[in-house]
């Protein structure tokens, strides 16, 4: 007989000349999702629980908005596709595809702008530890000003993409200056050092 050798699924291989993924880890990531999503597809509540649980990410109003982002097409989930792309960006980006994912989080409406009221959304559950005699409206809006006046190159009082982009150049350190959408490098290296293992599935081998 002949040896036959069932590869990686279709998916996987397309996926693998799109991401910053290799074929067997696109199918790692694709076999996570199955997973996690539990025979369904990712909904909002699913994909907070999921990077709660594996990123330690707990933001509700940052998760709400990187699901947004993670949902490309806006169907209200988060398919095996859309997964393994925002996860490539996610995890491994390249400085300017960390800048457009950390933007499109940001501004929430899509309407091309950074707005003080979406700020203000992202600031302010950050404001836990209080100054004796602080409104937390008020330390959030301090806030809110450091970050504009390192953001808004064009003081028009909104961050436009391409403020941004110009700020985050000259200081990468900005990337997240409006609030924490990655994960932190601790929980993306254990992460990345242990999703094939965790996630792996044999294939068949040549016989
Ligand atoms: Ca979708
Ligand atoms: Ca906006």
């Amino acid at each position: 007989m002949a040896a036959t050798y069932k590869g990686y699924s279709k998916l996987a291989e397309k996926l693998a000349r799109v991401t910053h993924f290799t074929c067997e880890e696109t199918d790692c990531l694709l076999n996570m999702y199955d997973t996690v999503a539990g025979g369904c597809r990712l909904d909002a509540n699913r994909f907070r629980d999921v990077m709660h649980a594996v990123f330690g990410m707990t933001d509700d109003v940052m998760l709400e908005y990187i699901f947004q982002v993670f949902d490309a097409d806006r169907d209200g989930s988060v398919g095996p596709e859309e997964f393994v792309c925002k996860m490539s960006v996610f995890l491994r980006g390249t400085l300017p595809e960390l800048v457009d994912y950390c933007y499109s989080v940001y501004d929430h409406n899509r309407d091309g702008g950074v707005s003080r009221e979406e700020m203000m959304q992202l600031l302010r559950p950050h404001v836990v530890t209080l100054p004796p005699g602080e409104e937390r409206d008020e330390v959030a809006k301090d806030l809110l000003d450091l970050a504009v006046k390192k953001l808004d190159e064009d003081h028009d009082g909104r961050v436009s993409r391409e403020d941004y982009t110009a700020a985050v150049t000259r200081e990468p350190l900005l990337l997240e200056a409006l609030g924490a959408c990655l994960p932190e490098t601790r929980a993306r290296d254990e992460f990345l050092a242990t999703f094939m293992e965790k996630y792996g599935r044999k294939l068949q081998q040549p016989i």
